[in-house]
């Protein structure tokens, strides 16, 4: 969420902008639905290494302030008059297309990290009445933005939504609008900058000029309670907020239920949920058109209603059981060059995948917030998803500030997918080796998610013990958060990182809680599409891949409390940690398709493997 609009700091920070405070306003949840302009297409870029622009958009011209950007054609300014000087020039630097990760953008980018300006000018809306603000889908890692060169606003985190107002500082006709992205990580970022992905810098989802009346509707949460009943939450912010009618109508259900805020602009009701209501599931993903009206503003979003619930090991769907047949999956898309770019087709290249392709009705939309893109197609083609934030591996966590930002990320995450039907898990953390600062760190964030959305599950991606002494691979949950979590979550990579035989793997032991569902949230081994090794078994093989996956199937049987899984992964996804030069060149090679969507052998055992667990499901 953004800090409020400040002077750029005299120094340049190692990230350009740490959140000092959790922020909550403006929202605009749903924002993507509202009118707007979009601000996709070429922009000017300029890199800037060692963040100069930042104390000062690349230097101050001091009788002519920040202005200067706008009104000035430096190239005019220094041809006209020999003592001045100009050491950036945005407005004739190279184009970039936004949104997408800079890697792609030139070669010469490809492993830069750091801080990246963009620049465009674009048209005001000629019938402005009301409010305006610029929204972000998001930008990675650290982005301050400015309008006409005044600052507007400041926000932390890669991978959630932000926006700023802009009524006051847009101007009739032409405006000038200039974001700097810093996207180098520290170790009190979150992530940290150890990783196993690619850390795509730049504006990666969508910008937007988002207007609205003067008082509009900031949040809305319309959902189904664990009780049946339909319930809504909303927030309205502007000089009419208190005590203002507001309306909530679906159509389709033939509800129409009015209300009013109370003296903060909040409106909370709820009601019998409508006899004709169909309930969401993959089999049927039923949504809504919801509008929730006050005075002038028409706030809409489509909305599936359902249930999620743990009754002892078992997840509950709509009050029945169900067993969860997944993937997991990054944010990047099929193809050779990707450039984090989810677009409506993306998204439903790499669902469709999981739902025809697989026969799965799950994905683990790992180890971040992805697109909202990509959370409104797992919606309309009717997959649960596990959401997570990237709190991986080792997070500063005894640091008040990454606590901060962690916290602050989580909660942008829930506000914005809280209207999402199929997001049924919300995890906090993944692989965090366990400590006190720890556990204290995840504790809090497990309080926040039940504090913003009691409707859906928490979990964590957690590690276990092993005992080296057993015979058999033996597996313990030592982890005091398993006490915390609704649903508990293992990765397992016995046979691909350990020197299990294959063999071995079906006659594993679980020391796992037995009250409470299990999910492998990862398991897998690495395979070169087309690499065969049938005699041999060498990793790196399909033939490998695909039997790995057969022992790993045959050893999750045997697992009572298993209600699920996401194998690690589907498609091949670039990490600069995986380097061997025969078969990764930059790319995990875990997918069960190749980064261009080849499908490997192993694609075919978790397919049958998936259909059979839909026939007995009886679906
Ligand atoms: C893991 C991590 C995941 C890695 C994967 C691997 O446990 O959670 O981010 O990419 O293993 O391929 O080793």
């Amino acid at each position: 969420m953004p800090a409020p609009a400040q002077s750029p700091p005299a120094q340049s920070p190692p990230v350009a902008l740490p959140l000092a405070t959790v922020q909550t306003e403006p929202l605009l949840v749903s924002a993507d639905l509202r009118d707007g302009i979009d601000l996709s297409g070429d922009w000017h870029y300029s890199i800037d290494p060692y963040r100069s622009g930042i104390a000062g958009f690349h230097g101050e011209a001091p009788d002519r302030g920040q202005q200067r950007y706008l009104d000035i054609d430096v190239r005019q300014a220094m041809a006209a008059d020999n003592r001045t000087l100009y050491e950036f020039d945005m407005a004739h630097s190279p184009v970039a297309r936004l949104p997408g990760a800079w890697l792609a953008a030139t070669p010469e980018l490809r492993h830069y990290q750091g801080l990246v300006w963009y620049q465009r000018t674009f048209t005001a809306p000629a019938d402005r009445k009301g409010r305006v603000f610029l929204r972000f889908g998001a930008a990675n890692y650290a982005t301050v933005v400015y309008l006409n060169g005044q600052p507007l606003g400041r926000h932390e985190g890669g991978f959630t939504p932000f926006a700023f107002e802009a009524t006051r500082l847009l101007r009739d006709g032409e405006n000038q609008i200039t974001i700097g992205v810093d996207s180098a990580a520290t170790p009190t970022t979150v992530p940290p900058p150890v990783t196993d992905w690619e850390n795509y810098g730049g504006v990666t989802r969508e910008i937007r000029l988002v207007q609205t009346p003067a008082t509009y509707v900031d949040t809305a949460w319309v959902r189904l309670t664990r009780d049946g009943k339909l319930a809504v939450d909303a927030h309205l912010d502007g000089p009419a907020a208190a005590n203002a009618p507001v309306r909530l109508t679906i159509a389709d259900l033939k509800l129409d239920l009015a209300g009013k805020t109370d003296a903060a602009g909040n409106w909370r009701a709820t009601m019998a949920a409508p006899r004709a209501l169909v309930r969401w599931s993959p089999e049927q993903p039923k949504l809504y058109d919801v509008t929730l009206s006050s005075g002038e503003d028409r706030w809409r979003d489509r909305i599936g209603f359902r249930t999620v619930e743990r009754r002892g090991a078992d997840i509950l769907l709509n009050g029945k059981p169900v067993f969860l047949r997944g993937i997991s999956m990054h944010e990047e898309e099929i193809g050779a060059n990707p450039a984090r770019i989810i677009t409506p087709a993306n998204a439903r290249a790499l669902l469709g995948e999981i739902k025809e392709g697989l026969h799965g009705n799950y994905v683990r939309l790992s180890h971040y917030p992805h697109s909202e893109v990509m959370t409104r197609a797992a919606d309309e083609l009717g997959l649960l998803v596990w959401s997570e934030v990237p709190v991986y591996w080792m997070v500063a966590w005894g640091n008040t500030q990454t606590l901060a930002t962690a916290r602050n990320m989580l909660a942008e995450n829930i506000l914005r997918d809280r209207n999402r039907a199929s997001i049924a898990i919300w995890s906090v953390a993944n692989e965090t080796p366990v400590s006190d600062a720890r556990n204290a760190f995840l504790r809090q964030l497990i309080a926040d998610v039940r504090a913003l959305d009691d409707t859906r599950l928490v979990s964590a991606a957690l590690l276990v013990e092993r005992d080296r002494a057993a015979k058999v691979p033996t597996m313990a949950m030592a982890d005091p958060l398993a006490a915390d979590l609704d649903v508990l979550a293992i990765n397992t990579y016995n046979g691909w990182y350990t020197g299990d035989r294959l063999a071995d793997l079906p006659g594993s032991v679980w020391q796992i809680p037995d009250d409470k569902p299990l999910i492998f949230s990862e398991f897998g081994a690495d395979a070169k599409a087309g690499f065969h090794s049938p005699e041999k078994m060498q990793k790196f093989s399909e033939e490998f891949q695909a039997e790995f996956y057969r022992k790993t199937l045959e050893m999750a049987d045997r697992v009572p409390t298993l209600r699920g899984m996401s194998p690690w992964i589907l498609k091949d996804f670039r990490s600069p940690r995986r380097q061997n030069p025969d078969f990764q060149i930059g790319w995990n090679r875990k997918g069960l398709i190749s980064e261009t969507g080849e499908r490997k052998q192993a694609f075919a055992v978790l397919a049958d493997y998936y259909a059979r667990k839909a026939a007995v499901a009886g679906r």
